[in-house]
C-alpha cells in the first residue's frame, strides 16, 4: 500500500459523471491524474478541475492539524491543538450544552464534499444516537425527484447510454459542458451522427456553443414553454394515441381543463420565446423518431420547479417518446436501493423524534429557533457560509458568541473561518469508500493511495474518535458500532448480492473495478405508479394536474433575474484554492455577464466594478458585457469564496431562503437583483 504505482480511485466530487481515476503515486505523493480508460463513462476524459486533482491533495493550503480559534470569529485567527485536545473540547462542550438545553441543541450540517457512501454518511449514527437536531438535506434538486415521481412514481431512470439511439437530444435546464462533461461528449457524438441537438437555457453557456439550436427561455418559465408544446401537439393531433390509450392516466382530463388556455401565442409571453418558435419546437419534437431529454437540475431551483419538472415530463408520454430506443427524458438514475444505506444511517439509533432543520434556512435557523436554540454547529464536507441560501443571515448566525462551531474541512473555507475549532479532513485519496452516480448506472470501491496529510482524518475516523470521547465522559454512545474501521462498513454494504448486484459483480467491486448496475427487471416492467400508467392526472396531490405556477421573485420588486450557474473550473464552492482554476474565470474575478442593452440603459461600462444588490444583500464584482446574457437576464458564474471578493460576501447574499413547491428545495436562481456602478449611492 501506497508503494509509488498507479492506483484505480474515484472522484469523490458532486458530479453526476462520477468519474474512474487513474493516480500515479510517487514517494507517497499522488503526482498525476488521469482518466481510467476502462471506466464505462469516464473512457479517459476528465474535466480541468480533475485532471490536476493533485493540485488540490497537495494544496499549500491544506488544513494538516486540528486548531482552536483564537481571534475573534471570522478572523481567521486559530491556533493548533492535539486532536486529543479538540476532541476533549468538543466533548466537554456539547456535554454542558446537553445537560441545559437538550441535544437537540446541536445541529449537524453536511453535504457532498465527498459522495462516497461511507464517508458522506458518516455522522448519520453518530447524530441519531447523540439525539441532535436532524438537518434536511435538500440544498441541490429534490424539486426534480419530487416532479418526475407524480407522473412516472417509482419507474426507474432511462439509461443515459440511449441518448446514442436518439435523433433529437435537448438538453433542457443542463449546463453539460459544465456540470457533466461526458453527458457533453456523448451529446456530441449523436449529433455528429445527425441527431440534432437543442439546448434549452437561460443564458446561452459554454453548453449553447454546441447546440444545433438554442433556445433562451425567461428563468423559472420552462412549465409555460412545455405546456405550449402540449397545446399544439394537441391542436395539431400529433400526440401518440395509442401510446397514451396504454399507458396514460389523465389525458382527457388534461386536454380539456388545462391545455386550451395554454395556447403559444399566451405561452410566448410567459417564456420569452415567439409563439411560432414554441409551435416549430412541438412540430419537430413531435417529428423525432426518439427524442431524449436530458433534464438539468437549473430549472428546479424555483417556487414552481417541483411543478416545472412534472410538466416536462408530460411531453414524452404525450408523443409516445418512451416506446422507442433512445426517447424518452433522464432526470436523474436512483440507484439508491442497490446498497444497503441503512447499515451506515442507522435510522435505528435515533431513541426519540427529533426536529428537523431545513438546510436552506440554516440562517433563519442560527438566528432564530428556540426550545432550544442552535448552540452548536457541527459542520463536515460543506461550505455552509458560501453554499447557503441568504448569506447575510448565515453569516449573522456563525458570528454569535454563544454559537460552539466545529468544521471538519480540507481547507480555511468561510465556514471554517467562524469556527471554534476546525479539524483537518482527509482527500478521497487518503480514505477508502464505495460511490454510486446519480447520472449513470456505474459503482466503484478504492481505497486509499496515499497516506493522510498531516494530522488529517476521514469523516468516520473522527466520528469513531467522537463517540469515544462522549463515552469517555459518560455519555452513552453504540460503541461497538463505532469501533469499526470504515473498511468494514464498506464491506457491509457488499455483504449480499441484491437485484442489482450479483456475486460476480461483488467481486469486481471488491476489487475495485468499476461496474455497471443492472436495473431489476421487475422494475422495467410497467410503469411503478400506483395506478399502473403514467399519471398526468395524479389524484393524490392536491393539485391532481400539471398547470402554470409563478416563480418567488417576480414579486420581490427587482428588474433583473440573477442566474448563478456553476463553472467548468469550479464545483460548488470547491476548486477555489487552486490559483489556476480560479485565473480561468472571467480574468480570475467574479463577473457578472449583462446584455449590452441593460448595461446602456444603466450606463454601465464592459469591465467595471459593480454591485449587484436586492432587499438580501449586495456583492462587488466586475461587469462584463456579453451577447451570451438575454436581456433582463444576468449571469453569475461560480460560488467564489469570500476571501477573493471586494466587498466579502459572495453570490449567496442575493439569494433566499424561500422553498420550492414541492421537496422543500433551494430556490437559488429563482432570484432577482439590480446592478449599479460600485461606490455609487443605492
Ligand atoms: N464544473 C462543475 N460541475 C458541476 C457542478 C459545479 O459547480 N461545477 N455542480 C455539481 C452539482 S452539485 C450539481 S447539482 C450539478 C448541476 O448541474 P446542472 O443540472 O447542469 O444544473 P445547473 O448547472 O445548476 O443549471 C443548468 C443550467 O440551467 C440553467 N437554468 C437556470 N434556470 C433555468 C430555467 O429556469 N430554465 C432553463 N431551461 N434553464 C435554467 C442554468 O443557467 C444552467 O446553465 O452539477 C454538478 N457538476
Ligand atoms: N448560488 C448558488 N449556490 C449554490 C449552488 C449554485 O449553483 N449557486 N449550488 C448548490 C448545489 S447544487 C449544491 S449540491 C451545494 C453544495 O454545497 P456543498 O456540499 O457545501 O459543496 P462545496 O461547496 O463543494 O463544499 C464541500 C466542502 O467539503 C470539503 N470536503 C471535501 N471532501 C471532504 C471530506 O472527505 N471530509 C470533509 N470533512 N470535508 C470534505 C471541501 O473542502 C469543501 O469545502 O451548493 C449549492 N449552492
Ligand atoms: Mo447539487
Amino acid at each position: 500500500m501506497h508503494k509509488s504505482g498507479v492506483y484505480r480511485s474515484v472522484c469523490p466530487f458532486d458530479c453526476p459523471d462520477t468519474c474512474g481515476l487513474l493516480v500515479t503515486v510517487e514517494n507517497g505523493r499522488a503526482v498525476k491524474i488521469e482518466g481510467d480508460p476502462e471506466h464505462p463513462v469516464t473512457r479517459g476524459l476528465l474535466c480541468p478541475k480533475m485532471q490536476h486533482y493533485e493540485k488540490t491533495v497537495h494544496s499549500p493550503r491544506r488544513l494538516t492539524t486540528p486548531l482552536v480559534r483564537v481571534g475573534s470569529k471570522g478572523a481567521g485567527e486559530f491556533a493548533p491543538i492535539s486532536w486529543q485536545g479538540a476532541i476533549e473540547r468538543i466533548c466537554t462542550t456539547w456535554k454542558a450544552l446537553i445537560a441545559e438545553y437538550g441535544a437537540e441543541c446541536i445541529l449537524p450540517y453536511s453535504y457532498a464534499g465527498t459522495m462516497g457512501l461511507v464517508q458522506r454518511n458518516a455522522g448519520h449514527p453518530f447524530f441519531h444516537a447523540l439525539g441532535a437536531s436532524r438537518l434536511e438535506r435538500t440544498i441541490c434538486s429534490p424539486a426534480k425527484g419530487a416532479g418526475w415521481k407524480m407522473i412516472m412514481g417509482s419507474t426507474p431512470a432511462m439509461d443515459p447510454d440511449e441518448m446514442k439511439d436518439s435523433d433529437l437530444i435537448i438538453l433542457w435546464g443542463i449546463n453539460a459542458a459544465a456540470t457533466s462533461i461526458h453527458t457533453m461528449r456523448d451529446a456530441l457524438a449523436a449529433k455528429q451522427c445527425g441527431a440534432k441537438l437543442w439546448v434549452i437555457d437561460t443564458w446561452a453557456s459554454r453548453t449553447a456553443n454546441a447546440a444545433s439550436e438554442t433556445f433562451l427561455l425567461k428563468p423559472g418559465s420552462d412549465g409555460a414553454l412545455a405546456l405550449g408544446m402540449m397545446h399544439v401537439l394537441v391542436r395539431d393531433q400529433l400526440c401518440n394515441q395509442g401510446f397514451i390509450q396504454e399507458n396514460v392516466q389523465g389525458f382527457e382530463e388534461f386536454t380539456a381543463a388545462v391545455l386550451p388556455d395554454c395556447s403559444p401565442e399566451k405561452m410566448a409571453g410567459a417564456c420569452g420565446l415567439e409563439a411560432a418558435t414554441i409551435e416549430r419546437m412541438a412540430h419537430n419534437y413531435a417529428a423525432a423518431k426518439a427524442p431524449f431529454i436530458r433534464l438539468g437540475s437549473g430549472l428546479t431551483r424555483y417556487a414552481n420547479g417541483a411543478m416545472t419538472v412534472r410538466t416536462i415530463t408530460c411531453l414524452p408520454a404525450l408523443v409516445g417518446a418512451w416506446q422507442k430506443k433512445g426517447g424518452g427524458l433522464l432526470s436523474a438514475t436512483s440507484t439508491g436501493a442497490a446498497f444497503p444505506l441503512h447499515k451506515i444511517t442507522r435510522e435505528d439509533f435515533i431513541k426519540k423524534p427529533v426536529r428537523l432543520v431545513n438546510m436552506n434556512q440554516l440562517g433563519d435557523a442560527l438566528n432564530t429557533l428556540d426550545s432550544p436554540p442552535i448552540k452548536s454547529l457541527y459542520v463536515y464536507h460543506a461550505n455552509p457560509a458560501a453554499v447557503t441560501p441568504d448569506q447575510n443571515a448565515v453569516i449573522r448566525g456563525l458570528m454569535r458568541q454563544d454559537l460552539f462551531t466545529v468544521v471538519h474541512e480540507r481547507f480555511l473555507t468561510d465556514t471554517a473561518r467562524y469556527a471554534d475549532i476546525v479539524l483537518p479532513a482527509t482527500s478521497s485519496l487518503e480514505h477508502g469508500d464505495i460511490y454510486r452516480s446519480y447520472g449513470n448506472y456505474v459503482v466503484q470501491r478504492c481505497d486509499a493511495v496515499i497516506a493522510p496529510l498531516g494530522k488529517a482524518k476521514p469523516n468516520w475516523d473522527v466520528f469513531c474518535l467522537l463517540a469515544q470521547g462522549m463515552m469517555d465522559i459518560g455519555m452513552g454512545m453504540e460503541v461497538p458500532f463505532f469501533e469499526q474501521p470504515a473498511s468494514a462498513l464498506i464491506d457491509q454494504l457488499l455483504a449480499e448480492s441484491n437485484a442489482w448486484r450479483d456475486e460476480t459483480m461483488n467481486a469486481a467491486l471488491r476489487a475495485g473495478e468499476p461496474v455497471r448496475l443492472r436495473v431489476p427487471e421487475d422494475a422495467k416492467s410497467g410503469w411503478q405508479t400506483p395506478s399502473g400508467r403514467i399519471e398526468i392526472l395524479n389524484r393524490q396531490l392536491a393539485e391532481p394536474l400539471p398547470r402554470l405556477l409563478p416563480t418567488h421573485a417576480g414579486q420581490d420588486g427587482y428588474p433583473l433575474f440573477l442566474q448563478s450557474a456553476p463553472t467548468p473550473y469550479t464545483l460548488n464552492s470547491s476548486f477555489y484554492e487552486q490559483d489556476r482554476l480560479r485565473a480561468r474565470q472571467g480574468k480570475g474575478r467574479m463577473q457578472v455577464l449583462m446584455h449590452a442593452e441593460d448595461a446602456a440603459a444603466r450606463r454601465l461600462r464592459d469591465g467595471q466594478e459593480v454591485l449587484v444588490y436586492n432587499q438580501l444583500g449586495e456583492v462587488q464584482c466586475n461587469l462584463a458585457i456579453s451577447g451570451r446574457a438575454r436581456p433582463g437576464t444576468v449571469v453569475c458564474e461560480g460560488v467564489w469564496w469570500t476571501e477573493f471578493l471586494e466587498g466579502k460576501r459572495g453570490i449567496n447574499a442575493l439569494t433566499s431562503q424561500r422553498l420550492t413547491d414541492s421537496g422543500r428545495g433551494s430556490t437559488l436562481y429563482d432570484v432577482m437583483v439590480e446592478v449599479k456602478a460600485a461606490g455609487q449611492p443605492v
